[in-house]
């Protein structure tokens, strides 16, 4: 498709995504009651500075990858929603540093959030698909899931755990760069948790090795390394424009076909590294 230099492309990411949390100073979450919930240290203060970074996909085609071991050798692993640790760590490993979930997650399947430990380890981070370039006060009124209630019951229950919202703003600022890189027109729906959770990490991390967002040649239509559920959207998006992320993630790669075909994996380099 019509495409910038790889170069060229992640410096558009980087200049033209914001990726930032919602802030206790930020209207409308300047009330008090929000002061109590929203957490007092930004992000990159509660992680540091990040070497290298690996981005889990949920992606089927990650059992018996066996890559536990080399993504457990990264600095920091960002996961997704309900992708589980336990009795997948040889595959997937065991490291979490940061989960990102979305608020469908948090708000129907509330209970299980509120219950399971899984949610226990690392960093939380929701996000909710919000109108195209929305004022932050109309996205507030109006959520696509409201998971507020629950974030703040999820935070009277772990104070300590740092549970940061993603500013909405990210997500549409990144679709207009897929959207301009495609020669598709691409369905205004926001990007997978799958491809904020990389631009995310490119922010925090020095190098990024993703896996199995671009398949590997266990490619298949089992949907999660977790479940025993087919279905091809998962893989190649319904919802979502998965196939123009996916594209878009591969255009940058720095890695290897051959890192691809056997493991998945993607290497890309963080903003901190872009000359622009
Ligand atoms: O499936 P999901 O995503 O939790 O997967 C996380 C990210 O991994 C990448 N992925 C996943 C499966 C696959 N076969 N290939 C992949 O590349 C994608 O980048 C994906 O984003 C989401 O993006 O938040 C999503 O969440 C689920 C679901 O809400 C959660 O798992 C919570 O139960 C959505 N599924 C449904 O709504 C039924 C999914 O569409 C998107």
């Amino acid at each position: 498709s019509a495409k910038l230099s790889p170069e060229k492309l992640l410096c558009q990411l980087r200049d033209r995504v914001n990726v930032t949390m919602i802030q206790r100073w930020d209207d409308p979450f300047g009330t008090s009651e929000w002061q109590q919930y929203l957490p007092g240290k930004s992000l990159s203060e509660t992680v540091g500075h990040l070497g290298r970074c690996a981005v889990v996909s949920s992606a089927g085609s990650l059992k018996s990858s066996r890559l536990g071991q080399e993504i457990d050798s990264h600095d920091a692993v960002l996961r997704f929603n309900g992708a589980p640790v336990r009795g997948f760590q040889d595959d997937v490993g065991q490291k979490t540093t940061i989960r990102l979930v979305n608020s469908q997650l948090v708000t129907v399947e509330e209970q299980q959030f509120l219950r399971e430990p899984l949610y226990n380890t690392g960093i939380l981070i929701v996000w909710d698909p919000a109108p195209y370039h929305a004022e932050i006060h109309e996205w507030y009124r109006k959520p696509d899931y409201n998971f507020f209630e629950s974030y703040k019951a999820y935070r009277r229950t772990h104070p300590e755990q740092p549970f940061y919202i993603l500013n909405p703003k990210m997500q549409w600022q990144l679709w207009d760069i897929l959207q301009e890189n495609s020669l598709e027109h691409i369905q205004p729906n926001p990007p997978s948790s799958g491809m904020l959770g990389i631009v995310l990490m490119m922010t925090l991390c020095d190098e990024v090795d993703v896996y199995e967002f671009l398949p590997s040649k266990r490619q298949t239509d089992i949907c999660h390394y977790y479940q025993k559920f087919h279905d091809h959207a998962c893989t190649m998006g319904a919802y979502h424009p998965l196939l123009f992320e996916k594209n878009l993630v591969k255009h940058m790669n720095q890695g290897t076909d051959e890192d691809i075909y056997t493991h998945g994996k993607v290497t890309l380099p963080g903003f901190r590294k872009a000359h622009c």
